[in-house]
């Protein structure tokens, strides 16, 4: 498989890049990384990419795609469509599309806002109430992953690439994963995946 136009825009410490770059990677597709710091996303040539000013964006010949999710859809559906990693049934569908709700909900204003205040300092949203809608997850989490292996279904899926990165990445935000022996099972599941690569670690604070 060689997709040699596709580009990824991103930072090497987001979470939302990162999913997308877990996928492309475990799927072996060929990509270039495009860095894509606050400067760059504010010039008008980014924002006619996308007018939100986030990333990642995915580029693949004239496509544009913005939103994490939406990627990780495209690219299985596009790259991967014989693949396990989006289900075909009604009932697998229907959970892959919670956990990426849960992904773009509760893991966004949880865990991910935690760590991008703990970590910069910055951030519109209450740091405390952060800090409670990732302890309510991860609770949630850990009684889900008690006797499931993947979040899912039965296999790992995108809805396992979509949560990985803010979860295995929630000390940094003052979030302990010390409590949630099951949580981290299922990290190293993923971790174990072919094709894994990490999201370099930042300084991790005391925990909250
Ligand atoms: N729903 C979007 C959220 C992406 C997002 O929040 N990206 C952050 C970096 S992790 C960003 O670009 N923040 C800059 C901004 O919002 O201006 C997605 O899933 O891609």
């Amino acid at each position: 498989m060689n997709q040699a136009t596709i580009k990824l825009y991103g930072t090497p410490l987001s979470g939302h890049c990162h999913r997308v770059s877990l996928l492309l990677n475990i799927l072996g597709i060929t990509y270039e990384y495009v860095e894509a710091p606050a400067s760059l996303r504010a010039s008008a040539d980014f924002r006619k990419l996308n007018p939100l000013g986030q990333i990642p964006v995915l580029t693949d010949g004239d496509l544009v795609l913005c939103d994490s999710n939406a990627i990780l859809v495209y690219l299985v559906k596009r790259y991967a469509a014989a693949s396990p990693w989006l289900p075909d049934d009604a009932v697998g569908a229907a959970q892959v599309q919670r956990w990426l709700s849960i992904a773009a909900g509760e893991l966004r204003y949880g865990p991910a806002n935690a760590r991008i205040y703990s970590l910069w300092k910055i951030g519109k949203d209450d740091p405390i109430r952060a800090t409670e809608i990732g302890h309510d997850l991860l609770r949630f989490m850990e009684t889900h992953l008690t006797d499931r292996n993947y979040l899912a279904t039965d296999h790992p899926t995108i809805a396992d690439l979509a949560c990985y990165s803010y979860i295995a990445h929630a000390p940094e935000g003052g979030i302990s994963l010390d409590d949630c022996p099951a949580v981290r099972t299922w990290l190293a599941r993923i971790e174990n995946l072919p094709g894994f690569v990490a999201m370099p670690r930042s300084v991790i604070p005391a925990a909250a």
